[in-house]
C-alpha cells in the first residue's frame, strides 16, 4: 500500500512539473498552445471577454499579457501590437 501511495505521489509531482515546464515553452499570448501567435489566440481571447468561451486558469496566465491575473481588452490590445510588428 505504501507503495502505491509512493508511486501515486511520484506521478502527481511528474505530472505538475510537466506542466510547468510546458506552460514556460509557450509563448506568452498562445493561448491555444499550438507554437503560435495569431488571430485564433485573439478570437480565443475576444470570446472569453465577453464570456462566450471558458478559457482554463493555464490559458488564463498564457493570455494575461499585462500580469493583472485575468483577461482584459489590454491583454488584447498588447496581443494585437504584438501581431502587427
Ligand atoms: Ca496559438
Ligand atoms: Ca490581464
Amino acid at each position: 500500500m505504501i507503495v502505491g501511495l509512493l508511486l501515486l505521489l511520484v506521478s502527481l509531482i511528474a505530472r505538475v512539473v510537466c506542466l510547468v515546464v510546458d506552460e514556460r515553452n509557450t509563448p506568452r499570448g498562445d493561448v491555444n498552445r499550438d507554437g503560435r501567435v495569431n488571430a485564433v489566440d485573439l478570437t480565443m481571447m475576444k470570446r472569453h471577454l465577453i464570456g462566450m468561451y471558458d478559457l482554463d486558469s493555464t490559458q488564463i496566465r498564457i493570455g494575461d499579457m499585462n500580469h493583472n491575473h485575468r483577461i482584459d481588452q489590454m491583454d488584447i490590445d498588447v496581443l494585437v501590437e504584438g501581431m502587427l510588428r
